[in-house]
């Protein structure tokens, strides 16, 4: 049945889709890494017929789910999906030739793939076929939900994320090192939330020492990310939470030469231990890369935070600011030195938002791109 719809309501419908791919990718949130959570929707008659998302690389592409859903009625129907379709062979086939196949007339795509593998030819392999192909549809959105997807792609590092809790007189802990609680409970479980959409979450021994962290999301039933703990000499403690594997796995940096008998004392705990050389933030990004990581999250004290800074190992900052004041001198911060004498050497965040999480507040910003 042929519906009059004015220009505004085809794009309205457009974004309502795109939002539904939004939805359904995001159910394979922390889980897809070093590939992008995409989600796809197929429409006919301005009717769902299909559906799917990509669980987890190696698997198949949120494309090939959705037309297995929709079967034979795919034929003449629009597809919408975050991320352009693939064009090339990768763990799967590429989702272009599916499609081409399937018999769709219209792809409707939130983002061009920055993987210089697919970079476009995927939307004019469409084209070439004769697949109408409409690029952008709620563009922003999708960038950020692969933010981390595309910095990986793009400068061949993960996403570092710095995050940190602070009272309203800028301490992340009283002077005797007390920190529990900053923030409050609605502000603390953001930051398990948080830690599911990552792939890994860093500390420095400082932290195991001082806070004794678990570092999981959590919750039951979802994606937790690998803790890591960074730490030269392996000057910890025998009984931490994060050498409790159940939950979630542990990872060691250390340098060759550290404490061998601790070293053997975490494996047999099934904790896992590398040896970086040298052991800093730069370094250590650059061996998570390696690993098919794209977002990695510093829950570190602020030495190891001004350091990731200064290596440019940090790209995002969330800073939750707790209305109380606990003054001290001695009080840590959660940045340590970066040495800069002048106001004006000053590290402005960028594409800044302020969300009230209850009646803390959340600062987000971008740091500019050294
Ligand atoms: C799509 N749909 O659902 C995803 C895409 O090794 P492969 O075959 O899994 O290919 C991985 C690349 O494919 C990944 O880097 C990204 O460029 C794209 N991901 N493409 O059409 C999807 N996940
Ligand atoms: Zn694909």
């Amino acid at each position: 049945q042929l519906i009059n719809k004015s220009l505004n309501d085809f794009d309205n419908f457009d974004r309502k889709m795109m939002q539904r791919c939004l939805e359904l990718a995001r159910h394979a949130l922390g889980c897809t890494s070093p590939n992008p959570m995409v989600g796809a929707v197929i429409v006919k008659n301005g009717e769902i017929i299909g559906e799917g998302f990509h669980p987890k690389a190696g698997e198949p592409h949120a494309e090939v789910f959705a037309l297995r859903d929709a079967g034979e009625n795919a034929r003449g129907a629009t597809v919408y999906v975050n991320l352009e379709p693939c064009n090339h062979y990768g763990r799967t086939p590429p989702c272009s030739e599916a499609l081409i196949a399937a018999g769709v007339s219209k792809v409707v795509v939130g983002m061009v793939d920055p993987n210089p593998l697919v970079a476009a030819g995927g939307i004019a392999r469409l084209r070439s076929a004769g697949i109408e192909v409409v690029v952008g549809v709620e563009e922003e959105a999708c960038q950020k939900l692969n933010e981390g997807f595309i910095h990986r792609i793009r400068y061949k590092k993960p996403l570092g994320i710095l995050k940190y809790a602070m009272t309203l007189d800028g301490k992340i802990a009283t002077s005797k090192g007390h920190s529990n609680w900053i923030t409050n409970t609605a502000a603390r479980k953001r930051v398990h939330k948080l830690r599911v959409g990552c792939d890994a979450v860093i500390v420095g021994g400082n932290t195991v020492r001082q806070d004794n962290p678990y570092l999981t999301s959590h919750q039951a039933q979802v994606h937790n990310p690998l803790r890591v703990v960074m730490s030269r000499n392996l000057n910890l403690p025998s009984s931490a939470n994060l050498w409790d594997i159940r939950e979630a796995p542990t990872l060691v940096l250390t340098e060759v030469g550290a404490n061998s008998e601790f070293k053997e004392f975490l494996q047999n705990k099934g904790v896992e231990v590398v040896e970086l050389t040298p052991l800093t933030p730069s370094v250590a990004m650059a061996f998570l890369y390696e690993r098919g990581f794209c977002s990695v999250l510093w829950e570190c004290g602020g030495i190891l935070a001004a350091n990731a800074i200064t290596q440019g190992a940090v790209q995002k900052v969330l800073a939750f600011i707790a209305p109380k004041i606990i003054g001290g001198s001695d009080a840590p911060t959660p940045v340590g030195e970066l040495g800069f004498a002048a106001m004006t050497e000053a590290l402005q965040l960028e594409r800044v938002t302020v969300k009230l999480v209850d009646s803390d507040l959340l600062i987000e910003g971008y740091l500019p791109q050294l």
